[in-house]
């Protein structure tokens, strides 16, 4: 991806993940805004975006961040939000026996005290393979992948959510459902 694609895509994420305000647009409760208005706002904030760059991002996003309605007049983040302005109606599935949170080491103790916790964003985020995990641990430091025991979380009455993107979510991991090697 371009430098100036990465750019927007950072952009897309800022706004459309966490600060919608910034650029004085509002998301619906399923997080989608029409593109044209987003990107007559964005001009008036001063990013100049066309529809172009923005499905070109959407493309080559690595890891489909967003997603263009099926009549591809809005778009959305597919995870990840801040917001108050969203509450994704996701699907409720079943999710496997296990799934794969990547942290960093720095975080390991506090974990170990209160479990997996959202933080800002409205969802515990986790991967469904390890690799994918370690990607996402490396963005905060020296990596670490903690496996969860989603089947037996699951059959205990949580809810799990799979994003448009594939990433799993979940409100809150309990620390007797994390495995520490
Ligand atoms: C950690 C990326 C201390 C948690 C990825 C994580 C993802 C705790 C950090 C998406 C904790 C939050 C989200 C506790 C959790 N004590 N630290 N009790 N519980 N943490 O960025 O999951 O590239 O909000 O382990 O692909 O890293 O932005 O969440 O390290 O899907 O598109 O608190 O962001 O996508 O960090 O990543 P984040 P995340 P993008």
């Amino acid at each position: 991806m371009s430098i100036e694609l990465v750019k927007v895509s950072k952009f897309l994420s800022y706004i459309l993940r966490h600060k919608p305000e910034a650029i004085g647009i509002t998301l619906d409760a399923d997080g989608w805004v029409n593109i044209d208005f987003l990107i007559q706002q964005a001009y008036q904030h001063g990013e100049d975006l066309t529809k172009e760059l923005i499905l070109e991002v959407v493309k080559t996003s690595d890891k489909k961040r967003f997603t263009i309605s099926d009549d591809g007049l809005k778009i959305r983040a597919a995870q990840g939000h801040s917001t108050e302005q969203v509450d994704i109606n996701y699907i409720e599935q079943t999710p496997p026996e296990f799934l794969y949170h990547g942290t960093a080491t720095r975080f390991i103790e506090s974990i170990k005290q209160q479990g997996l916790i959202a933080g800002n964003r409205h969802y515990v985020h986790l991967s469904a393979d390890e690799q994918t995990a370690n990607a996402v641990g490396k963005r905060h430091g020296k990596p670490i992948v903690l496996k969860v025991r989603s089947s037996i979380m699951y059959q205990q009455g949580f809810k799990f959510y799979l994003a448009d993107n594939g990433v799993w979510l979940t409100k809150t991991v309990p620390i007797n459902f994390l495995v520490f090697d």
